[in-house]
């Protein structure tokens, strides 16, 4: 990689490799104290640098301008079982002090023209350099399963078309992102009897271990 663009992606890393182990933290957390866990995984990436310059160039944006105007180079995203759990895990992110939240995007109310639901939340981060505090915008993605399942799919097909689908695979993809949503739903009125059952099967795993 260009000499420039590895000192311009070293903070970008860092936070990544940082609010990785953080973000991974939460969920140990809630693990440890017997609560229903709201994350089941968590990735994270730094946007490669021919994704970078792709999307500089659709929008415009100057190299000068990439740290202010392009608010996804690190990327984390947080999986969850239920929507509910999105709003839980929304909470505790703007609750934390080690990250000021400049915007948040509401994609589940309002989903986007594609078909595409997630919660995304830009925050400012403080990544600390030999040569002082730099800070960066970080966007975190908080979706449900289904929603990832959808957004992956439709990414990668997306990949493969430059965004022009056929319209069979348009309407087969619109159709897929309501069977996910419904999904959600479903998924959210058995909630309570689901998390009964997976805080059982843990209790006893953890029982047979001990024995
Ligand atoms: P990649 O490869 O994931 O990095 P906008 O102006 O709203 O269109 P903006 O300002 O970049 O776009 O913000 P937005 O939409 O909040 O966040 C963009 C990111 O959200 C995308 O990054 C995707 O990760 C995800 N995303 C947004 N819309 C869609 C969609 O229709 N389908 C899928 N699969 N993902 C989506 P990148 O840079 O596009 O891609």
């Amino acid at each position: 990689m260009d000499q420039n663009w590895e000192n311009f992606l070293t903070p970008y890393n860092q936070a990544v490799e940082e609010l990785k182990i953080k973000l991974k933290g939460i969920r140990k957390e809630y693990s440890r104290s017997n609560m229903h866990v709201p994350i089941e995984f968590v990735t994270g990436r730094v946007k490669p640098v021919n994704s970078i310059i792709g999307k500089a160039a659709l929008r415009n944006i100057s190299f000068k301008d990439l740290e202010t105007e392009m608010q996804d180079i690190a990327g984390l995203r947080i999986m969850c079982q239920f929507v509910e759990d999105i709003h839980e895990v929304v909470k505790l992110l703007r609750n934390r002090n080690d990250m000021k939240i400049i915007e948040e995007r509401d994609y589940i109310s309002n989903k986007k023209e594609s078909g595409y639901r997630s919660y995304h939340v830009v925050f400012e981060y403080p990544v600390q350099l030999i040569h002082g505090e730099k800070k960066i915008l970080v966007e975190i993605q908080v979706r449900t399963l289904a929603m990832n399942f959808w957004a992956t799919i439709e990414h990668s097909l997306n990949y493969k078309y430059q965004g022009e689908f056929p319209d069979a695979i348009n309407v087969r993809l619109k159709r897929a992102a309501e069977a996910a949503f419904q999904l959600d739903e479903e998924m959210s009125q058995i909630r309570e009897e689901i998390q009964e059952a997976q805080h059982l099967f843990s209790h006893n795993k953890r029982t047979a271990i001990n024995k």
